[in-house]
């Protein structure tokens, strides 16, 4: 007899193995990749900072290679109060005295992040403790923004080149790059330049797997105040078009656009002061932020023998209910070309696969699936379109299709009933022989 002790145990043992499971393909993707965290100031000043620091050495010891941008704002306003502060900030103008206390607020920021990231974790035995060191340098010139509308703005600066072959060196040598809002000229003068910039400078320059943003809030919000969790770029423009978000987000979406267009694969919002949100928008399908892409999240590709077991897995279920036919591992091993996969990120959501039968010129929509966690997002139609693409590449005159509960949804996708005698040979001699009486529906291409 379990206890109840026994139970929850049963329980946290199950919901930790499936959650590493679930977290081991995204693991094994951030693996060597590079990935700029530009961090608040906000979020330097709050207890919340060895929790974060904690999870980015975690990011390194997975093999992730980090730079870190931090803004200073916050340690303007704790060295020459709240107005001060305000004023720089919402000054564009950046005169000899700003100067000074950005350069001071961003000595103390690093030197706290230094300390945090310095650390060891508690969870952490001291012998096994990463030794993760930390690099800074002159890796930013900067210019001067110069007279605009007739506007000295002084010590404002904007990025003129990244020496991306500095930085590459320190993250060859395991080394985690800081870097500050401050950039120098050619003449030795230091200028004032905005975290956001540096940020969108910086992942390009290093051709970045990823640029995340941790601040206060815990994604990018909708009108309802609402986490928006994914979007690609066209739904940014839309957004942006709209002109519905604060200045904050505007400028965060702006970069991200830029970004995205210049090789940078994910831009992330996630809150830096939520225990946690870091590595659960790392490494869960879920995530906690916001994620954008260049384009759509979900992709349509060519299944590969990596992929069968994924494949095996979704559609057990629906070959015990009847709705799929059985298939097993060596039938997919000799199949796999067949076969395509939706996928997002690491993970596969659905497959379809396409019989061709030369003679008839006619093809098969077999093994659909969407995943129950994804449908009902247009996925279907999509792995849809991509046969019915496929088979009119391949020059077929029909697509068939065959099911037992499903019948409605592809007549509601052009295609009609169809009798025995329309289905090529071979095929209607499997119809017979598997007795199922499936409807058959086709439609020409
Ligand atoms: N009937 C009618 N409409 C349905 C439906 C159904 N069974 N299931 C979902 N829909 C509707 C939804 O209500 C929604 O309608 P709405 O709200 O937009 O008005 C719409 O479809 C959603 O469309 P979507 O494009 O977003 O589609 P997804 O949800 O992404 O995916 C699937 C649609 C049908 C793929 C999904 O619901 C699913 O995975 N269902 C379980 C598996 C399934 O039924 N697959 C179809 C198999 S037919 C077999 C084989 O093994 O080869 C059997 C062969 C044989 O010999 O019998 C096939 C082809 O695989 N054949």
């Amino acid at each position: 007899m379990s206890t109840s002790t026994g139970n929850q145990d049963n329980f946290h043992n199950h919901r930790f193995v499936h959650d590493f499971r679930q977290a081991s393909p995204y693991i094994h993707h951030l693996n060597g990749k590079t990935v700029v965290l530009a961090i608040s100031s906000h979020v330097l000043v709050s207890n919340k900072l060895p929790a974060l620091a904690a999870d980015i050495l975690l990011l390194t010891s997975l093999g992730m290679r980090l730079v870190i941008i931090h803004g200073c704002s916050q340690f303007i306003q704790a060295i020459a109060g709240q107005n001060t502060a305000n004023s720089i900030d919402e000054n564009p103008i950046t005169d000899e005295r700003a100067l000074e206390l950005v350069k001071q607020a961003s000595g103390i920021a690093r030197f706290n992040l230094e300390a945090a990231l310095s650390m060891i974790p508690t969870q952490v035995m001291e012998h096994s403790a990463p030794n993760v060191r930390l690099a800074g340098g002159n890796f930013l010139r900067a210019k001067p923004l110069g007279v605009i509308n007739g506007v000295d703005m002084s010590y404002s600066g904007c990025v003129r080149k990244v020496d991306a072959a500095a930085i590459e060196e320190r993250l060859a040598h395991n080394q985690l790059v800081l870097i500050s809002p401050i950039g120098h000229s050619l003449s030795g003068q230091c200028y004032r330049l905005q975290v956001n910039e540096v940020a969108q400078a910086v992942a390009e320059a290093i051709h970045a797997e990823k640029l995340i943003f941790l601040g206060t809030q815990p994604g990018l919000l909708d009108e309802h105040q609402q986490t928006i969790s994914e979007l690609n770029c066209i739904e940014i423009s839309q957004l942006l078009a709209k002109s519905v978000m604060n200045k904050r987000q505007t400028e965060l979406l702006q970069t991200a656009a830029h970004v995205l267009e210049h090789g940078v694969q994910r831009v992330h919002v996630v809150s830096g002061l939520q225990d946690g949100s870091l590595l659960q928008e790392l490494f869960t399908r879920e995530g906690s932020g916001t994620a954008m892409a260049k384009a759509p999240f979900m992709r349509v590709r060519p299944a590969e023998n990596k992929d069968i077991g994924d494949i095996l897995q979704l559609i057990a279920p629906l070959e015990a209910s009847g709705i799929l036919l059985p298939r097993d591992s060596e039938y997919m091993e000799n199949h796999i070309q067949e076969f395509f996969v939706l996928e997002q990120d690491c993970y596969v959501y659905g497959c379809v696969a396409l019989h061709v039968y030369p003679e008839a010129q006619a093809g098969e929509l077999a093994c659909l699936i969407v995943s129950p966690s994804a449908r009902a997002r247009g996925y279907g139609e999509l792995l849809l379109a991509h046969v019915i693409k496929q088979a009119r590449q391949l020059q077929l005159q029909t697509l068939f299709a065959l099911s037992t509960h499903t019948g409605d949804w592809f007549v509601e996708r052009g295609f009609t009933s169809a009798t025995l005698t329309q289905l090529p040979l071979e095929r209607q001699q499997q119809y017979t022989s598997n007795k199922r009486q499936s409807k058959i529906f086709s439609r020409q291409l």
